[in-house]
């Protein structure tokens, strides 16, 4: 029997700018409007074994080489690779909250020369590709006050955010800017959810026209 196969979605985008809050929201419309099973998933994924490890980084409990954490982050995602295709082809859509993107930007944020595009790039190819990975652009002045302000986490500094943030304009003009598309991050939680919505139904919709299908 043959069947459609999942759509795979990405969440991108600087801490705060709502990815989460979207994630939810338009895996439950997926799956209660528009009657998709849906399963949604993130990264990094704390409760793995790798994932514990990046935990711990994130917290500032413990020091980890540069190169050591992106390949970390990387591996948590590798681990994750064969239940994703297993559940796309099963014809269940994937919704993911940041993906390889988040491990490229936050590692050449850290501007070190031998820390290089092409390195950071290199470990995450061969991982599924999304249909769509929409990056949600927030300044980081903005995106600072949201949820009371910044935690305690590493990265969650406004001097960061703003290199991560031209780090993410740098990949996506270097590559698969074809799989993104930026969106104003700076507007009501339910305007965005409306766009999201609106974009995977019609994905369905030329999915189900074009007949896409994985026997
Ligand atoms: N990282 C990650 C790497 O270095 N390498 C990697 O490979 C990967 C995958 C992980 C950290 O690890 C780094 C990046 C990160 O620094 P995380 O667990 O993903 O961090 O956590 P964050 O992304 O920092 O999660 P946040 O919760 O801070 O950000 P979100 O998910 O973007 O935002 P969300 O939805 O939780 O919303 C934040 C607050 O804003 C409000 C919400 O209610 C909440 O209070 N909000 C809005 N307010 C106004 N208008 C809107 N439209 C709003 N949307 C949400
Ligand atoms: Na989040």
């Amino acid at each position: 029997m043959s069947h459609l196969r999942g759509i795979f979605i990405v969440i991108e985008g600087l801490d705060k700018a709502g990815k989460s809050t979207q994630c939810a929201r338009l895996v439950a419309n997926i799956r209660d409007k528009l009657n998709k099973p849906v399963v949604q998933m993130r990264f990094p994924d704390r409760t793995t074994p790798t994932g514990k490890m990046i935990n711990d980084y994130l917290k500032g409990d413990t020091e980890v080489d540069d190169h050591t954490i992106h390949l970390l982050f990387s591996a948590n995602r590798w681990e994750a690779a064969p239940r994703i295709r297993e559940l796309l082809l099963n014809g269940t859509s994937v919704v993911v909250d940041r993906y390889y993107w988040s491990g490229i930007v936050y590692s050449l944020a850290k501007e070190r020369d031998d820390l290089t595009f092409k390195w950071a790039r290199g470990c995450d190819i061969g991982l599924p590709m999304p249909d769509r990975c929409f990056f949600l652009d927030l300044d980081p002045t903005l995106a600072r006050q949201r949820g009371g302000g910044y935690g305690e986490e590493r990265y969650e500094k406004e001097a960061v955010q703003l290199k991560v943030r031209e780090k993410f304009e740098f990949v996506f003009k270097k590559e698969d800017h074809y799989h993104v598309t930026p969106l104003n991050a700076n507007m009501p939680v339910e305007q965005m959810e409306k766009m999201l919505l609106k974009w995977a139904e019609s994905y369905f919709q030329q999915a189900t026209l074009s007949g896409w299908k994985i026997d």
